[in-house]
């Protein structure tokens, strides 16, 4: 299991070996609790608020400013002890020290919590980008992902990463294929997920001559040959069709301002016009499953990331607040991810009955900027002082999540506080570029508060522009807990990279016409 998210992430090409991914490669489930003693915690936590002993007199001492919420285990709890139950009080026992203020080692500002160890954070994603030890010949099919989580997660941390761009260039040339789309390695078959991480790796570094290392014809023709009649999208040809596709298909298409003509060889062609958009926004609606959330293919479990593809494909095809509560039932949504924000963590769990992790601070918290900017509706301007509470109450939902919350479970529990650096999915866990780069791009969305700008005159015949029309502003409430220092770049909600670099890449191709 310790591998499913990137297994199901980078599921792509057949040929390359899939085991012993770095990513949550520590996880396992530890059932080693005993119902007797588990019985005794359960009463401790019914009437204390932690099952740590030395917790009641430290907590006067260390983290008095630190709302109980955050310290101790819920007060209402489900009596059915099973393994998921006990797992999760696991998991909150490891991250109660964590956010009460009393790990040793670790500095905490007057909130209780820690800064953002930026310097470590940055060398631990810089030495991804180097030549890797053989462990990691199993991420080889995954070679444009591990670009793009540690540009994004740099140049969200504020460092210029343009020096990366020959050799970005230089590694993706071989992996485009000529039929189209970039493959996980050398020698694979193109996949969605790959070409979404290469282009946006591309989008990162900027520049012509990366712009140029595109084949955007070849790129039409491979995605109409993915594009299916029922108005999804294969991640590969002949491969599974599901929302990450729709997702990625639709990031494309939009980056590279692609004909939305269908070649004659798609599957979808047929003689009265189906585009690659027919029946796209449809299909994204048939995943909503009875829970309200988001599933990979229609009828099945509801997951976060598959929810962040979902809106974010939406709001690639037409302004939140009208595609949005067009094709989804917005309140049942919104019920489904708040239940994903778990307390004392503060952070997202993917799925009913599961862990917080940290990259769920981007899955599930990017969801929440495109889902307040539906319910807003197109910003007209500030009612109040620029970046103040007021600006953002007056004319809005205001956040349908706890910032302050995720912003605790991202600065206490998801860095790596030793010499390694990065952020990761829970204290026990070890930090890698997947999580650094989402943990990050979470605390951004937690930092920041996103405008859908009311429509310029795009030119007539442009389309898919939607997603050029967000702008931001930081947030400055009370949910702000931690030093202005701390706080990261804006990253785009529907791109997920730096405001701006997909603006320019769109601008590039949008001036280059047809293919
Ligand atoms: C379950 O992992 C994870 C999934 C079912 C979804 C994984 C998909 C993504 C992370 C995003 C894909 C998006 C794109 C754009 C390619 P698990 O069982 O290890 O974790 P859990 O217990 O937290 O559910
Ligand atoms: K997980
Ligand atoms: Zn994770």
């Amino acid at each position: 299991m310790a591998t499913d998210n990137l297994d199901s992430l980078l599921k792509s090409n057949p040929q390359p070996p899939q085991t012993g991914f770095i990513v949550d490669d520590t996880e396992a489930i530890s059932s080693s609790g005993e119902a007797g003693d588990f019985a005794n915690r359960e009463f401790v936590h019914r009437v204390g608020p932690s099952s740590y002993p030395a917790m009641m007199s430290a907590r006067i001492a260390s983290a008095s400013t630190v709302p109980d919420l955050f310290t101790t285990h819920p007060l209402l709890r489900d009596f059915l002890v099973t393994e998921s139950s006990q797992i999760q009080d696991e998991t909150v026992d490891e991250c109660l020290p964590f956010l009460s203020g009393l790990q040793q080692g670790i500095t905490f500002n007057e909130h209780g919590v820690p800064h953002l160890d930026r310097r470590r954070h940055i060398q631990f994603l810089h030495k991804g980008l180097r030549n890797l030890p053989s462990q990691f010949v199993a991420a080889d099919a995954s070679r444009p992902w591990m670009f793009y989580w540690a540009l994004a997660g740099l140049s969200a941390m504020g460092e210029d990463v343009s020096e990366y761009r020959e050799r970005i260039i230089s590694t993706l040339r071989p992996i485009q294929n000529p039929t189209g789309g970039f493959g996980g390695g050398n020698g694979q078959m193109s996949h969605l997920a790959s070409t979404y991480a290469a282009l946006l790796s591309l989008a990162i570094v900027g520049g012509k001559e990366a712009f140029n290392l595109v084949d955007r014809k070849s790129m039409w023709e491979w995605l109409s040959v993915l594009k299916q009649p029922d108005g999804g999208f294969q991640m590969s040809v002949g491969g599974e069709e599901d929302i990450r596709g729709a997702y990625c298909a639709a990031v494309i298409i939009t980056l590279l301002d692609l004909p939305l003509e269908l070649s004659r060889e798609s599957p979808a062609w047929t003689s009265n016009g189906a585009t690659l958009l027919t029946n796209l926004p449809e299909w994204v609606a048939k995943c909503q499953s009875f829970e309200g959330g988001f599933s990979g293919r229609p009828d099945a479990e509801a997951h976060g990331a598959y929810a962040f593809c979902a809106l974010a494909c939406l709001c690639v095809l037409g302004d939140p607040h009208i595609i949005i509560p067009k094709y989804i039932d917005v309140p049942r949504l919104i019920s489904w991810l708040s239940s994903r924000q778990y307390a004392p963590e503060g952070g997202f769990s993917g799925r009913t009955n599961k862990l917080v992790d940290g990259c769920y601070s981007h899955w599930v918290g990017g969801c929440w900027p495109l889902l307040e900017a539906s319910l807003d509706g197109p910003f007209q301007g500030h009612s109040g002082k620029e970046g103040s509470a007021e600006a953002i109450s007056n004319t809005s939902v205001g956040s349908l999540f706890s910032r302050e919350g995720l912003i605790r479970y991202i600065l206490c529990c998801c860095q790596d506080f030793g010499k390694r650096g990065g952020l990761r999915d829970k204290p026990s866990h070890m930090s890698d570029s997947y999580h650094t780069c989402y943990v990050l791009a979470g605390l951004s969305s937690a930092q920041h508060k996103w405008h859908f700008n009311a429509s310029t005159d795009n030119e007539p015949d442009s389309t898919l522009t939607s997603a050029y029309q967000w702008t931001a502003e930081p947030v400055l409430d009370d949910s702000q807990i931690y030093d202005e220092q701390d706080r990261v770049e804006m990253l785009h909600p529907v791109f997920v990279i730096c405001q701006g670099r997909a603006e320019e890449m769109r601008a590039y191709f949008a001036s280059q016409g047809g293919l």
